[in-house]
């Protein structure tokens, strides 16, 4: 038997998702949007491209939740992305109704899937998404932090000429302009960035990776990152999927690590067939952990936000 991955949302990510996701054989594939027609004709031209390409899945579109049934693994990708001036946080109140009828909908139909969560602003999404459908915490993950750490992975490549594979990059936090790459434990090839970089460039790939978002829609215009974004949900997936105890930064929720709890938050965690297997916690100086407790407070204003709306 296959092993089959819903994605809610057709849009920029969620179909370039399926793409990743299918090139890699991975998973039967469905696409859920509410646009009519949109969902089928993405997943009958994905499923068309198979043949050349070697891979046997099925890939099918619906407006609807029913073709889902089963799944292990549902990503939600469904609601508004920014555009220029916006921050994350202006998708609050709209995409908070999206992801509650996207994930209230999903477990009525695949109670024991793991959801992982990619609609912004992410980690209040996440916590919705979990109390929503009262989820075990291990149940449910965000993905932000595959995408902010290769970012920067990116832009110390570029900047030093070297592969991307000798770069390490670690960004933890919230996904929004205050996250937190770590220097100290970044590397290339084992040098940490600060013996390799100086004090300048380094900073300037930081404000960087912090702005990487928004540089990308400034340029679009019409929309946010998709490719990156896409494919870091195909790496957690994967390593759901083949149980692969990778560890990767992502939100999970925090009962206590960090000296945080009952939130969402950017942190090294391992990912398995359960999902959420552990919470990894990095020894932090002062500068780190007090840009962390700035991270999250902006994850708690945005939380206190949504709960004047709605009841989480
Ligand atoms: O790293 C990350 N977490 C992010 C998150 C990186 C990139 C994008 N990020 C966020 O994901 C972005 O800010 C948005 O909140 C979501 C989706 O971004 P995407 O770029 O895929 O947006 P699109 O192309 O507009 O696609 C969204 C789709 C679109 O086709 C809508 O018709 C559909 O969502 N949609 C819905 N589908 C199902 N059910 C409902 N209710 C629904 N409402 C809208």
């Amino acid at each position: 038997m296959r092993n089959k991955v819903s994605i809610i949302g057709a849009g920029m990510t969620g179909a370039t998702a399926a793409h990743w996701l299918a090139e890699r054989e991975l998973a039967d594939l469905v696409l859920v949007d509410v646009l009519e027609g949109m969902p089928q004709g993405k997943a009958l031209d994905l499923q068309e491209a198979l043949p050349v390409i070697g891979k046997d899945v099925t890939v099918v579109g619906s407006n609807g939740y029913d073709a889902t049934a089963g799944s292990d693994i549902v990503v939600i990708t469904a609601g508004l992305a920014r555009k220029p001036g916006m921050s994350r946080d202006d998708l609050l109140i709209t995409n908070a109704g999206i992801v509650s009828k996207a994930v209230e909908e999903s477990v009525k139909y695949s109670p024991d899937a793991i959801f992982v969560i990619l609609t912004n602003p992410l980690d209040v999404m996440a916590y919705l998404a979990m109390k929503v459908a009262n989820l075990p915490p291990n149940r449910v993950v965000g993905q932000a932090g595959i995408l902010d750490s290769a970012r920067m992975r990116a832009f110390v490549a570029m900047e030093l000429g070297v592969s991307v594979e000798n770069v390490h990059c670690y960004v933890l936090g919230g996904h929004g302009d205050e996250m937190v790459p770590l220097t100290r434990h970044s590397n290339v090839a084992g040098i940490p960035l600060r013996e390799i970089l100086s004090p300048d460039r380094l900073a300037a790939i930081v404000d960087r990776t912090r702005k990487g978002g928004g540089e990308i829609v400034n340029l679009l215009k019409t929309g946010s990152a998709f490719y990156a974004p896409s494919v870091a949900i195909a790496q957690m997936v994967e390593a759901i999927l083949k149980d692969k105890h990778v560890i990767v930064p992502a939100a999970a929720y925090l009962s206590g690590q960090y000296g945080l709890k009952d939130m969402f938050f950017g942190v090294p965690v391992q990912l398995g067939r359960s999902g959420v297997e552990k919470i990894l916690e990095y020894r932090l100086d002062a500068d780190e952990a007090s840009a962390l407790q700035k991270s999250a407070e902006a994850v708690h204003e945005t939380v206190a936000a949504l709960s004047k709306l709605v009841k989480i």
